[in-house]
């Protein structure tokens, strides 16, 4: 089989919920000698394919869930061959995903990462209010602070949080990364963070040029 047809059956597969398959071809391709990190980029597009099926009115909220579980008992699969370096670490990152939004496992993929390139990542986890991300970087004083956010209705709290840093005078004495599905370079730019990451990849190489 080419890396093109196990590439559409793993999407196929998440899409269709069928996780033991799902995780059997994932294994398949991590023998082919396929790096984790193209793998999980596969999921992804194949959780975008669940979106648009949620969107059409195809799938439901119930739907979402068990995509949402199926993606998680394969990244269990992928995770132990991610490339990690050890050692020494290399800076700090705390990490949330921003108040009312419940979705982490882009974030959770981009703090897994962050780990296996050597950061310390102190992972507030969702649903985190500004109120506490500022307090953690108050008590932390990371290098870098990451934030995701899947839903439009939550945008207005990258502001929010800038601005609380701001009062605080933590802002220039920390980075800001954002990512998650509805996330923009405009709106990024706009909300005055210092990158928008299209990807848990590209967030992590945007890190190493800063830390
Ligand atoms: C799975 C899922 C759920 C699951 C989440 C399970 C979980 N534990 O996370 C559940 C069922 C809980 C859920 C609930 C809801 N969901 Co939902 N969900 C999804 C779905 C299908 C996939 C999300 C996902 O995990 N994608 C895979 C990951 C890997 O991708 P990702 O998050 O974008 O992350 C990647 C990058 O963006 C990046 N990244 C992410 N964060 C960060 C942060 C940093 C710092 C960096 C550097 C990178 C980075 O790294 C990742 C890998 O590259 C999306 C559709 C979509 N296409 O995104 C809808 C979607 C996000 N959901 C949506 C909606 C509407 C909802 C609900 C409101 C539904 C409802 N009516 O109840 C609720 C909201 C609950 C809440 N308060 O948060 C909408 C949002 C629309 C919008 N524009 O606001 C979407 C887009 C579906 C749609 N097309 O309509 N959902």
């Amino acid at each position: 089989m080419t890396k093109e047809e196990l590439f559409t059956e793993i999407k196929t597969a998440l899409v269709e919920f069928e996780v033991d398959l799902l995780k059997m071809k994932a294994q398949e391709a991590l023998d082919q000698g396929i790096k984790a990190e193209e793998i999980i980029s596969i999921l992804s597009e194949g959780m975008d394919v669940v979106g648009e099926k949620y969107e059409a009115g195809e799938y439901f909220v119930t739907s979402l869930i068990i995509a949402g579980e199926t993606m998680k008992e394969t990244l269990e699969v992928l995770e132990p061959h991610l490339s990690g370096q050890g050692g020494a670490k290399r800076g700090k990152i705390v990490m949330a995903t921003v108040a009312g939004d419940i979705h982490d496992i882009g974030k959770n993929i981009f703090t897994t990462l962050m780990g296996t390139a050597s950061y310390e990542v102190i992972d507030l986890g969702v649903d985190v209010s500004a109120e506490t991300i500022v307090a953690a970087v108050k008590e932390h004083s990371p290098h870098i602070l990451g934030l995701s956010a899947l839903l439009t209705t939550n945008l207005e709290q990258f502001p929010l949080i800038i601005e609380m840093l701001k009062k605080e005078g933590l802002r220039s004495k920390v980075k800001i990364v954002v990512g998650g599905a509805v996330m923009t370079d405009e709106f990024a730019k706009g909300a005055g963070v210092d990158a928008h990451a299209k990807s848990a990849v590209e967030g992590v190489n945007i890190c190493k040029t800063w830390v």
